[in-house]
């Protein structure tokens, strides 16, 4: 649309633009869409001046973007839902939560430690499994050539493929380095070491060759889940809702389609088999790009509708008020939010925030976290490393983000590549670590769904409410909004909803 194109569109309704207020509009990624949303809302208000300033459009978008009245009169339902009836079971693990606690000056002698950590946790892991309890050193399987089969528990600080097509592992532990050789001729060890990744810890099982120089992988564990876990059941057959990545203040957030989300959980909206499964829902976790956020890439300004980063959050704030009172929430952030870029996260704080901590039912956590509810262990992580696993393992894609949660939990680690495109912060803990096995798994941040079950865990990816970015436009990323895992945790059933 041009600018005589849009002046005459709201001629048509007698309002004139000011000069600025025009600028504001051209400015939205969508100026078609743009315009006939401001049309309609003030065709909704009683006293429209003539010329549309700057600040009145401003307000007309905060206006139009709080909610629709239907939603706010409709009554309280009198008989009391599943829901309802059950006093809420939450525990946030503390101590696995870096809020207010991180001691990192990220500097190089606290890399060494994050780094020693992470081989300690991952190696207590490895040694769980049979096979690797009588695990030797590196440098001991250097000095005893003569030894034959040793198995190692090592940190791939290298992956390169020779010419004539083996693999070769550069392995270190506390004692020394050794390069594994994967050969060329093992076609099932070769297929699994296109899962391997930098900076992971593996169990190897091979035999010393070439005098102690090398060793010749025969077999290659990852930490992964026990086979034989039971998991955790609540006792009740409450449901989890399970979202992320909201992206509040994006011009691509879809508003109509959150707003029935919540609709749906306030029992207003489905058919009655629907409302039933609303009527469950008890708790409601949200895993972060909880808002779009200002400056997080060149560019954005001109891909926000709300500019203003507390604006946002007052926003999200105002979308919580209508999630029914008896639901407990969950909130972590992600990279959009306005906390630190390294991870672990702490929680949003207080400042942008002040009403979420006012209301005891809703739990800022930090990214990653991991909570009780009703019975059942859940992790939450706001999953950037996905970018990082995709891009590593060829066979991996955007469009199945639960076989990207898949490698991760057989890595036991949140974020495995050190130097992509996840920044670690060097912690004393290493808070990445999947120590505890959950029987939720849950991530977000790459805008598909997915779901997945293994060795008694749920794996969950949740979606997004932001419509294909330009920048995702480029890179043919197609997100799936509005689709929403409901999990029930009497029996990790999940049913997927649908708001588009
Ligand atoms: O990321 C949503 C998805 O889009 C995630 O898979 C990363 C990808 N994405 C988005 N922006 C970028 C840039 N600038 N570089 C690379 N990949 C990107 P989100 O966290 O919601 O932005
Ligand atoms: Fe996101
Ligand atoms: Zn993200």
């Amino acid at each position: 649309m041009d600018d005589g194109e849009i002046l005459n569109k709201f001629l048509e309704s007698n309002l004139s633009l000011h000069p600025h207020t025009l600028e504001e509009i051209k400015r939205r990624s969508n100026i078609e869409e743009a315009v006939n949303k401001i049309l309609s809302r003030v065709a909704r208000c009683d006293n429209t001046p003539e010329v549309i300033t700057i600040g009145y459009l401003r307000e007309l978008e905060h206006q139009g973007e709080s909610l629709p009245e239907k939603v706010a009169v409709v009554p309280r339902r009198k008989v009391k839902s599943l829901a309802q009836e059950h006093e809420p079971e939450i525990l946030i693990r503390d101590e696995k939560d870096i809020t207010r606690k991180s001691f990192s000056e990220g500097n190089i002698e606290g890399f060494l430690d994050y780094f020693r950590n992470r081989y300690e946790g991952l190696s207590k892991i490895l040694k769980e499994r049979d096979h690797l309890r009588n695990s030797c050193t590196v440098e001991w399987a250097k000095n005893n050539a003569n030894a034959g089969a040793v198995q190692i528990i090592g940190m791939v600080n290298d992956i390169k493929k020779s010419k004539k097509g083996h693999v070769i592992l550069k392995v270190e532990d506390y004692s020394g380095t050794i390069p594994v050789i994967i050969l060329n001729k093992d076609r099932e060890l070769l297929e699994l070491s296109k899962e391997i990744v930098r900076d992971e810890v593996l169990g190897i099982m091979g035999n010393v060759g070439n005098k102690g120089a090398i060793v010749i992988a025969k077999d290659i564990l990852f930490p992964d889940l026990p086979i034989n876990r039971e998991p955790k059941r609540s006792l009740d057959p409450l449901a989890l809702a399970i979202i992320s990545d909201t992206h509040i203040g994006s011009a691509k957030f879809i508003e109509g389609v959150f707003l029935k989300f919540i609709k749906w959980l306030r029992g207003e909206m489905g058919s009655a088999k629907q409302r039933a499964l609303a009527e469950s829902v008890k708790y409601l976790i949200i895993g972060g790009d909880i808002v779009d956020g200002v400056g997080i890439y060149p560019g954005q300004e001109n891909e926000l509708i709300i500019k203003d980063i507390h604006a946002q959050y007052e926003k999200f704030s105002s979308f919580l008020d209508l999630v029914p009172d008896y639901i407990e929430i969950i909130v972590l952030p992600g990279n959009h939010d306005a906390v630190r870029q390294a991870e672990p996260q702490p929680a949003i704080s207080e400042e942008f925030t002040p009403q979420l901590y006012e209301d005891p039912r809703i739990h800022m956590v930090g990214n990653p976290c991991y909570a009780n509810i009703h019975g059942v262990d859940v992790l939450s992580y706001h999953g950037r490393s996905l970018d990082d696993m995709i891009s590593s393992i060829s066979s991996l894609s955007y469009s199945q983000p639960e076989k990207a949660m898949l490698a991760l939990i057989k890595k036991r680690h949140l974020a495995p590549i050190y130097g992509g495109k996840v920044p670690l912060s060097p912690e004393s803990i290493d808070y990445m670590l999947i120590e505890d096995v959950p029987d939720i798994f849950h991530l977000g941040h790459v805008h598909t769904v997915g779901v997945e079950s293994y060795r008694g865990a749920t794996l969950i990816n949740s979606g997004t409410f932001q419509e294909q970015t330009s920048f995702q436009r480029k890179l043919n990323m197609r997100p799936d909004p509005g689709k929403i895992p409901i999990v029930n945790l009497k029996d990790n059933g999940t049913t997927l909803m649908r708001f588009v």
